[in-house]
């Protein structure tokens, strides 16, 4: 049933460098996975992760090692089974690899839903939006260069809402930092920051309490990953919206900060997810816990990209938007049709699956050898 299952790492140029507290990345080595049947179908999946080993517990490297070794040959041995089956079986034969499984997920989703004739997000339970906000993520780590970076976003129509990435500066600092872009692009335009994990509790306490008074209106990931007590008394301590990114590691993780009331809003990524029917499951926990929801990334290429929308797009509420720019950042296209962003939306294809369709030349000579 299944003809080949293929990854490559993919390398490409950021447009300018992209400074977060984890890492700076001035290239960004996407993971995609190819799966083509015997029947003529292709599906694609991404497993893209940021900064190598800086950001998450899976590498590119290892992604598709892993894939190759051991996802690959199991898969081939599962032909006959149905979508729901061969991810069962996946999930009983490989440990963690959250990313690895996504990807796979992906392009056996973008397969059933060709094969259905319909778009991904109407296999995921219903498309409820054909487009979703998009923000930009300022951090050129020069004030001066992300207000004029936020000005040009905001005239050519294509993001209106900014996310500051900070926590690599004393705090003070930081702040500073933020609030002269906040004073610059004035009232009406929302400033969230990523922290990224970087600061104590105290730190937060300060940071935050500076960042609220000068109307920033969301922080992203205070502490660090396993300090959900320090996040559960920041989000009580606070009016400020506090998000839950890196340590939301799909549903078990989600249902746990759910419960202890770890956080305000949660930053949904499908690859941190485990794929995107548990990013799905994310999502429902939140609603259930009245917890508001973000469609995060891990500033994934196109494919990704396209089929986080695709979950998003299901989702009741999508409070604060999303922030799917990750090809935006990257400075070749490997899309035949290029991702559609327009008036601060991207907008979701009406095609089956995922809806869109790789240059493969392009990606002969951009990946690895
Ligand atoms: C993160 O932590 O949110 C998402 C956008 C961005 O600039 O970095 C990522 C990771
Ligand atoms: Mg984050």
């Amino acid at each position: 049933m299944y003809k080949s299952i293929e990854t490559m790492l993919v390398e490409i140029p950021t447009i300018r460098p992209h400074k977060m507290a984890v890492a700076t990345m001035q290239t960004q080595t996407l993971v995609l996975v190819k799966i083509s049947t015997d029947d003529g179908f292709v599906g694609w999946g991404e497993a893209t992760t940021i900064g190598g080993l800086g950001y998450g517990e899976e590498s590119p490297e290892s992604v598709k090692t892993n894939i190759d070794t051991y996802f690959a040959p199991l898969l081939k041995t599962l032909a006959g089974l149905n979508f729901a089956q061969t991810m069962r079986a996946l999930k009983k034969n490989i440990n963690g690899n959250r990313f690895a499984k996504c990807a796979i997920q992906t392009a056996l989703l973008d397969i059933q839903a060709q094969r259905l004739g319909l778009p991904l997000s109407e296999i995921l339970g219903g498309r409820l939006r054909d487009s979703v906000p998009v923000l930009w993520v300022l951090a050129s780590g020069n004030t001066e260069k992300d207000i004029a970076e936020a000005q040009k976003m905001i005239e050519i129509k294509r993001h209106n809402v900014f996310k500051l990435k900070i926590g690599s500066r004393p705090v003070e600092e930081d702040v500073e930092h933020v609030l002269a872009i906040k004073k610059a692009l004035g009232k009406d335009v929302s400033i969230r920051v990523d922290v990224n994990r970087a600061w104590s509790e105290l730190e937060a306490i300060k940071g935050i309490q500076l960042l609220q008074d000068g109307g920033v209106d969301l922080i992203e990931q205070p502490c660090g990953i396993e300090n959900l007590d320090a996040m559960r008394r920041l989000t009580r301590r606070f009016d400020i919206a506090i998000m839950a990114d890196e340590s939301l590691m799909g549903p078990n993780s989600a249902y746990q900060i759910a419960r202890n009331n770890g956080a305000s809003v949660f930053a949904v990524k499908v690859a941190q997810s485990g794929g995107l029917i548990e990013g799905c499951e994310v999502g429902k926990i939140a609603k259930l816990a009245n917890i508001d929801l973000y469609g995060g990334t891990m500033l994934e290429g196109p494919v990704g990209t396209i089929a986080s929308a695709h979950v998003f797009s299901t989702f009741e509420s999508l409070a604060y938007g999303t922030e799917l720019f990750g090809p935006l950042l990257l400075t070749e296209e490997i899309l035949k049709t290029p991702l559609q962003y327009q008036n601060f939306e991207l907008v979701l294809p009406t095609t089956a699956g995922l809806g869109i369709e790789l240059d493969e030349d392009k990606l002969d000579r951009l990946r690895r050898q």
